[in-house]
């Protein structure tokens, strides 16, 4: 296998790719001795159920797997393995949270040894991830409920168009902790329409006990029109012409074939190696990343892990029917186990290759996501560096290098919601998060069809006759851990400052900015709110310089920040603590994964990330995790009706002072692809 050996020499590299070069035509169904971070397979499911399910004959069926995923080994042993990975791998484990008996039980399976390591049962508040199993069964249990049968018939709607949807139901300071619920909220789909999520039949809401599961709760309101099916269709088949604007079709042609190699889990391409990973809460996760350096020829440490922690939904309507939605989807109804297949040609390039992702489902067995990845290499016609030199008399010079970059690719569906996620690796250094937002809004079913006869405030816009899609926040929260040149990591702060210019004898000039440095000592020194503070954010390296003297680092570029606009003491806000900062800096600690907590449904904000930063441990020249939170505050649009078209927002990590010089000096632009009836006609 490619190992991502981080000090190979050069020369034992050429050797290594040349026997994988053989190897890449079946390599990706290849059997691969495990990397350590590799997700648990198939098999590795099915082998946790057995040995699960044998410490509770008498209960298998009562028992369900609510997350099962990979224990991953602690950091030195992954790090000995990575230097030489002819060594015995760390023991495959497996960490599961099971429900049993109203219980939460925390489980850790050793593979190697088929036994159980440690089985304790979860007291605290919060409930684990939602399995599709329950909420599947959730969903039927309103077309036998005789109320609300009836509440469907006062509406003069068909019961069987009647489709009801999942919705976590959050914490509002209740002291008692409270029976693992869910709420079901329904929607209309006759004439076959298909876009259910803007035709709410409102007024409705169940709670489902979902350890009973059965009604528990009812409520019927209050009756607003569903809003009409007309306008709402978005499938090619069946939408009418005129259809537009035109496109005409377009490819990425590599005739040499991809420019990467996949073997098991691990991708190397240019100058990348990394891991790609996957777990039914986060979805993708990107490990072990390092770059070779041509100067010194070798590879050289960038990333242990990243992946998204957390993402909180907090919708901004208060009233009865409304005010729980404040979503934690990853951990109430995972990212990963939300991955839909990709579709070739229309959510990737034609240059893409496709990984399948397995997670455990309620009983246990591995249930499959074809395609659930898609890498690819990308040309978007930029520009990865370029001069025109006109200076010279009697010369122009011209040198520009196009930019191919690596994208890893992931969709999580989450009901209405589709959240595009891709990594994206440049030869530069850089590695830039994408995120796209679309899908279906989230409306509410009103009386209003003009914008004139809305006298109070309603919580959103008007998109459609009885329409409103309700304003609401998503915030993204990133776990990456850097290790830049190694763990020994810190945190710098270099704030832009102006100076006045005092001796005015020497400069007509009354001002100027120049750089302040400060080392975040411990993590309060870390938390940073974007846009309050002109700086520059590194993870840097202290031990590892330039030849010139400067720390090795990369550096954060954030884009535009989104600060939460609840108040702090907000039961939800509560929960989702982690995004008052943009930035945030915590010492590794493998248990502190998830953003929001490990137990995140109906929790009371007691675990999240701004917990562990109170305590605001030493942060210098450690091993330290970095956060980022992208967040979007959304005002919806009458564009985003019935389908929104692609919100995109990210941030990149990019080298400072990293590399001697610029890394990519000496790549020479990709051969030219001479296609015919590919060029512009204007160009010839
Ligand atoms: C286990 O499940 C069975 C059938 O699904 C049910 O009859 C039984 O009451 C359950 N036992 C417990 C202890 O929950
Ligand atoms: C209700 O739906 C069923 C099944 O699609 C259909 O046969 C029936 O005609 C519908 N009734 C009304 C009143 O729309
Ligand atoms: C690691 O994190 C857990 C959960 O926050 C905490 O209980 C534990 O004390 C931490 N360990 C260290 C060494 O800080
Ligand atoms: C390319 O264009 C020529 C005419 O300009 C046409 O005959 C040919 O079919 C085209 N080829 C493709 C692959 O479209
Ligand atoms: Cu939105």
């Amino acid at each position: 296998m490619i190992s991502p050996n981080w000090t190979m020499s050069s020369k034992l590299k050429i050797m290594l790719s040349m026997v994988l070069l053989s190897l890449y035509t079946f390599s990706l169904v290849s059997s691969h001795q495990h990397h350590p971070l590799d997700p648990l397979t198939r098999s590795e499911f099915t082998l946790v159920r057995t040995i699960v399910q044998k410490s509770y004959p008498s209960l298998i069926h009562n028992l369900t797997f609510q997350y099962v995923g990979l224990d991953e080994p602690n950091k030195p042993r992954v790090l000995a393995w990575l230097s030489n990975p002819a060594s015995k791998p760390p023991p495959r484990r497996a960490f599961v949270i099971t429900r049993l008996s109203k219980k939460s039980h925390e489980i850790v399976v050793d593979l190697s040894t088929r036994s159980i390591v440690s089985d304790v049962v979860y007291d605290g508040n919060g409930y684990p991830l939602l399995t599709i199993a329950e909420q599947s069964a959730a969903i039927t249990l309103p077309q036998t409920y005789e109320p609300f049968i009836e509440s469907v018939k006062k509406r003069g709607l068909n019961l069987s168009d009647v489709v009801c949807s999942t919705f976590t139901v959050g914490w509002f300071g209740e002291v008692k902790i409270s029976a693992r619920v869910l709420k079901l909220q329904c929607f209309y789909t006759d004439h076959g329409t298909v876009n259910l999520y803007v035709r709410p039949v409102e007024g409705i809401t169940l709670v489902v006990d979902l350890d009973e599961m059965k009604i528990v709760e009812y409520y019927d309101r209050f009756r607003a029109p569903v809003p009409k099916a007309e306008g709402t269709e978005y499938r090619a088949s069946k939408l009418k012409p005129p259809f537009g604007p035109h496109l005409n079709g377009a490819a990425f042609l590599q005739p040499d074939g991809p420019g990467f190699k996949i073997d098991g889990h691990t991708v190397s391409w240019a100058n990348w190696v990394f891991h790609v990973g996957y777990d039914v809460r986060a979805g993708p996760i990107i490990s072990t990343a390092s770059i070779y350096d041509l100067e010194k020829q070798t590879y050289r440490r960038v990333l242990y892990r990243g992946f998204i922690s957390e993402l909180f939904v907090p919708y901004m309507d208060p009233t009865e029917e409304w005010y729980y939605k404040t979503f934690l989807d990853c951990g109430e109804y995972g990212f990963g186990q939300s991955a839909v297949s990709l579709e070739p040609f229309a959510d990737c390039p034609s240059n893409a290759v496709f990984l399948d992702a397995y997670y455990a489902g309620a009983d246990g067995l591995p249930v499959k996501i074809h395609n659930a990845f898609c890498i690819f290499e990308r040309y978007a016609g930029n520009i990865m560096w370029r001069h025109t030199e006109s200076g010279i008399p009697n010369e122009v010079i011209r040198e520009v290098r196009p930019e191919v970059t690596l994208v890893v690719r992931m969709v999580a569906t989450v009901g209405n919601y589709d959240n595009i996620l891709d990594w994206e690796l440049k030869p530069s250094g850089s590695i830039k998060f994408g995120v796209g937002l679309t899908g279906m809004l989230e409306v509410k079913g009103v009386t209003y069809t003009h914008t004139d006869q809305i006298k109070e405030d309603v919580y959103g816009t008007l998109l459609a006759d009885n329409t409103i899609g309700v304003y609401h926040d998503h915030f993204l929260t990133y776990h990456l851990d850097l290790d830049v040149d190694g763990e020994p990591n810190s945190f710098l702060k270099k704030k832009l400052e102006k100076i006045q210019v005092t001796d005015r004898h020497n400069s007509p000039r009354k001002s100027y900015w120049t750089t302040v440095s400060e080392t975040a000592k411990t993590e309060s020194d870390a938390r940073v709110q974007l846009g309050l503070m002109q700086s520059e954010l590194a993870v840097v390296n202290t031990n590892k310089k330039t030849k010139l003297g400067n720390n090795v680092g990369y550096r954060l570029i954030p884009w535009s920040a989104a600060h939460p606009l609840l108040s702090y003491d907000d039961y939800p806000q509560i929960r989702g603590a982690f995004t008052k900062n943009d930035v945030w800096v915590t010492p590794y600690n493998k248990s502190e994964k998830w953003a929001g907590g490990l137990y995140v449904d109906q929790n009371h904000g007691d675990d999240t990330l701004a917990t562990w930063s109170h305590r605001n441990r030493d942060i210098e020249n450690k091993d330290i995790v970095l956060w980022y939170t992208i967040g979007f505050h959304h005002v919806p649009c009458q564009e985003d009706f019935p389908v929104m078209p692609t919100l995109s927002a990210g941030f990149e990590l990019r080298p400072t002072n990293f590399f001697e010089s610029n890394p990519v000096l000496k790549t020479k632009a990709p051969k030219h692809v001479d296609w015919s009836n590919c060029t512009a006609t204007t160009q010839q």
